[in-house]
C-alpha cells in the first residue's frame, strides 16, 4: 500500500513514536515563524530556555499584527522582537513587509519541509507542499531550540478535485464548500490533502487560500502536492532551487474521501458568525452592504489584487460603502504600484491600507453598528471586527469588489467575460525589509531591547495532591479564543503583559470573570464542545493560568488550545458523559482527589461535585510526555526539570 503525501513528509521527519493514527508522534521541525502578537511571549520563552542560537534551518519573526502603534506598547514589542531575532539567529521581517503567511510563501517556504508557526493560519504553507502547522508560542520556542514538536498522528482526508473553476468563481469558494461539508469541527485530528486532476488548474496562491482557511476546519493542517505549478511559482520568486516534486502514491489509502467538482462551484459567503455558515450568493440575494474589506493572509496575493483592480477600473465605490484594500506583502503592493493597478484602486475610492493584518484582527476599520461587512478574510466570529453587532460575511475578492461598486451583494459572474490573469514570470524580489541575524560570534554585541510593556510570563506550580476549587465560569459550545482573550486595537497592545491582558479574560462572556477568578484564588472552567477554536494565542491559556484556573472541563477541545493549556500546566478534561455538563453550575465546588495518581493510572478521572453531592467521570487521553508536563506544571517547568 502506498503513502499519502502527509505520511511521506511526517515519516521523513519522525523522531519519536510510530506512524499510528491517534497516537502521539514527535517530528523534527525545519522552519518556524512567529508574528508579533504571539511573538513576544514566544521569544521570552525562548530566552528562558537559554539556547543561544536557533537550531532550525530557518526561523523568521514577522511584524504584521500590531501595526497601528497607538501608544508605545506595540513598538516596544517590535523592537524587542527585532533585537532578539538579530541576536539569536532569526530573520526579522520588518513592519510594512507584509503578512507572515503571504511573505513566508513568497520568500521562505520549501516543499517537503516542516514548518510550525505561532499563528493558526501557518497551514498556508501547505500551498507549496509543506507540512505547516499552527502552534502555541511555547511549542515554537522549543522547536527553535531544536526540540521535537508533538502532534497526534493525524488521519488523512483526501479532497479529490476534478474540473476547473468557472470564471469569477474563486479558490475561496472551494474552501467555503469544504467548510460547508465538514464544519468547523470536521477537521479535528486530520490533515486535509488535496489531490486529483483539478489541482493543476489552481495556482500556488489559490492553493494557499484553501490551505490557509483549512484552519477553520480545526484541521491539523492542509496540503497540496508540489508540482509544475509550484515550480513555476518558485521560479518566478527566483527560488526554483528549493523545488522538489512531491505527491501521494497512486495507491495511497485515505481515511475519508471528499469529492469536489470545481466546475460546479458557485460564489458563496460564510455568514455571521461562523466560517461554516455557508450560503450561495443566490440564496443571500442582493443584500445591502455597508463595508467591504479586501486583504488578509487568505486573499491578498497579486493575482487577486489584479482581479480586484480590473473590477474597480473606471468605477467609483458605491456612496454607501467603505472599501479598504490591504495587499498582503510589500512585493504585492510594489508590483501593483508599478503596473498601475494601485492607481486604479485609488481612483475608484478604495482606502488602501499597509500590508498587514489590519481589519482582520480588529486593528481599525470596524464596521458601523449592526453594519454588514463583506470581507475576504477567514474568520467572522462575533465581535472580532471590533463592532459587537457587526455582521461579517466572508467572501472572495471578486465578489467583494463587485459588491463594493454595486452597494449590494453582487454575483461576480454578472460582470461579463473574465480576462485571463496570468501569473507573472518574475515577481519583484527585494528582500531589503528582511533583516538577517548577526553571526553567532557577534551575538554578544546585540543588546535585547525591553520596553516597560514587556512583563515576564506567569509561572505555574507543580500539580497539587488534590484540586478542590469552585467553578468560576460555565460557557457553551464553540467558545473561541476570541471569547477567552479578545484581540482588537485596544487589547492587542497588551499581549506582552499578562497581568494587564488578563483583565479582559472572558469579559465577552462575563465581565466579572477576572475579579471573581482572582477572588476565588483557584478555580475550574466548564465549557461545551469545540472549546478554544480559532487562534493559536497562548494568552488564552496564560491569562487563565495567571487568574488561578487549574482545570478546564468541556465536551471537546480544539487542537491548538488544548496543547496550550497543557503547556501552561492547566488540566484539560472532557466529560465522559456529556449529560453531566448540564448538572454543573457556576460556583459549584468540585474536588478532584489524588489527581496525579488518577492521571497516571487511568484515562478516566473521578470528580466530585461537592455542592450538589454527586460524582462524575471525565476522560483524558494524555501521552506520557503530556502527563509529565502536567505533573511539572507546564512545559517550561518540564523543560527546566529535564535539563
Ligand atoms: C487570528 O487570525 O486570530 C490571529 C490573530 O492571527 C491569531 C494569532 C493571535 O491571536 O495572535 C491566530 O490565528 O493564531
Ligand atoms: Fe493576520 Fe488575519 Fe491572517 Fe490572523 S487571519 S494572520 S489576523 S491576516
Amino acid at each position: 500500500m502506498g503513502l499519502t503525501l502527509t505520511e511521506k513528509i511526517l515519516s521523513a521527519h519522525l523522531v519519536e513514536g510510530e506512524m499510528i493514527k491517534g497516537t502521539e508522534i514527535g517530528i523534527r521541525i525545519d522552519q518556524t515563524l512567529t508574528q508579533d502578537a504571539t511573538g513576544t511571549m514566544a521569544y521570552l520563552e525562548f530566552e528562558a530556555m537559554g539556547v543561544p542560537r536557533v537550531k532550525t534551518e530557518r526561523s523568521v519573526a514577522y511584524i504584521d499584527h500590531n501595526t497601528l502603534q497607538n501608544g508605545f506598547m506595540n513598538m516596544d514589542d517590535h523592537r524587542f522582537i527585532g533585537s532578539v531575532a538579530k541576536k539569536h539567529g532569526i530573520y526579522f521581517s520588518r513592519p510594512g513587509n507584509g503578512i507572515c503567511h503571504q511573505v513566508h510563501l513568497e520568500r521562505f517556504g520549501v516543499p517537503g519541509k516542516t514548518l510550525i508557526g505561532s499563528d493558526s493560519h501557518t497551514p498556508t504553507g501547505g500551498g507549496i507542499g509543506m507540512i505547516a502547522i499552527g502552534a502555541g508560542g511555547m511549542d515554537v520556542a522549543v522547536a527553535m531550540g531544536g526540540g521535537t514538536y508533538y502532534i497526534t498522528c493525524p488521519k488523512v482526508v483526501k479532497v479529490e478535485l476534478t474540473g476547473k473553476l468557472q470564471p469569477w468563481v474563486a479558490a475561496k469558494d472551494v474552501i467555503l464548500e469544504v467548510l460547508k461539508r465538514l464544519s468547523v469541527k470536521g477537521g479535528v485530528g486530520k490533515v486535509i490533502e488535496y489531490c486529483g486532476e483539478g489541482v493543476k488548474t489552481l495556482s500556488v496562491p489559490e492553493r494557499a487560500t484553501i490551505t490557509n482557511m483549512g484552519a477553520e476546519l480545526g484541521a491539523t493542517t492542509s496540503i497540496f502536492p508540489s508540482d509544475e505549478v509550484t515550480y513555476q511559482f518558485l521560479k518566478a520568486q527566483g527560488r526554483e532551487d528549493v523545488y522538489t516534486p512531491l505527491s501521494a502514491d497512486f495507491d495511497a489509502e485515505y481515511d475519508e474521501v471528499v469529492e469536489i467538482n470545481l466546475s460546479e462551484l458557485v460564489p458563496m459567503a460564510a455568514c455571521p458568525h461562523s466560517p461554516d455558515n455557508i450560503k450561495s450568493v443566490a440564496e443571500l440575494g442582493p443584500m445591502k452592504i455597508d463595508q467591504v474589506c479586501i486583504g488578509s493572509c487568505t486573499n491578498s496575493s497579486l493575482m487577486e489584487m489584479m482581479k480586484v483592480a480590473h473590477i474597480l477600473k473606471g468605477k467609483t465605490v458605491h456612496p454607501d460603502v467603505s472599501l479598504s484594500i490591504a495587499p498582503g506583502s510589500k512585493q504585492v503592493l510594489s508590483m501593483l504600484a508599478e503596473n498601475g493597478a494601485l492607481a486604479i484602486m485609488l481612483e475608484a475610492g478604495a482606502r488602501v491600507l499597509e500590508s498587514a493584518c489590519g481589519p482582520c484582527i480588529g486593528m481599525g476599520q470596524s464596521p458601523n453598528s449592526g453594519g454588514i461587512s463583506l470581507r475576504t478574510f477567514n474568520r467572522n466570529f462575533e465581535g472580532r471586527s471590533g463592532t459587537a453587532d457587526g455582521q461579517i460575511y466572508l467572501v472572495s475578492p471578486e465578489l467583494a469588489a463587485a459588491s463594493a461598486i454595486a452597494g449590494v451583494l453582487t454575483d461576480p459572474r454578472t460582470l461579463g467575460d473574465m480576462p485571463e490573469f496570468a501569473m507573472p514570470e518574475k515577481f519583484l524580489v527585494n528582500d531589503n525589509m528582511i533583516v538577517p541575524p548577526v553571526k553567532a560570534e557577534d551575538m554578544d554585541s546585540v543588546e535585547v531591547l525591553r520596553g516597560p510593556n514587556i512583563k515576564p510570563f506567569p509561572t505555574s506550580e507543580p500539580m497539587p495532591e488534590e484540586i478542590s476549587a469552585k467553578v468560576s465560569l460555565k460557557v457553551g459550545d464553540n467558545i473561541t479564543t476570541e471569547h477567552i482573550i479578545p484581540a482588537g486595537a485596544k487589547i492587542l497592545p497588551l499581549r506582552s503583559n499578562i497581568p494587564e491582558i488578563s483583565k479582559y479574560c472572558f469579559a465577552v462572556c462575563d465581565e466579572s470573570f477576572h475579579d471573581r477568578a482572582l477572588e476565588m484564588g483557584k478555580s475550574i472552567v466548564i465549557g461545551g464542545s469545540n472549546y478554544g477554536q480559532g487562534s493559536s494565542r497562548e494568552h488564552a491559556a496564560l491569562a487563565p493560568l495567571y487568574l488561578g484556573v487549574k482545570a478546564v472541563i468541556t465536551k471537546s477541545f480544539a487542537r491548538i488550545h488544548m496543547a496550550n493549556l497543557i503547556n501552561a500546566g492547566i488540566i484539560p478534561m472532557t466529560f465522559a458523559n456529556e449529560a453531566d455538563y448540564d448538572r454543573i453550575d457556576a460556583n459549584d465546588e468540585l474536588t478532584i482527589p489524588n489527581i496525579a495518581e488518577q492521571i497516571r493510572n487511568s484515562d478516566v478521572i473521578k470528580v466530585t461535585n461537592v455542592t450538589k453531592g454527586f460524582d462524575f467521570e471525565c476522560s483524558v487521553s494524555f501521552s506520557d510526555r503530556q502527563k509529565e508536563m502536567l505533573y511539572a506544571g507546564g512545559l517550561l517547568n518540564y523543560t527546566k526539570n529535564n535539563n
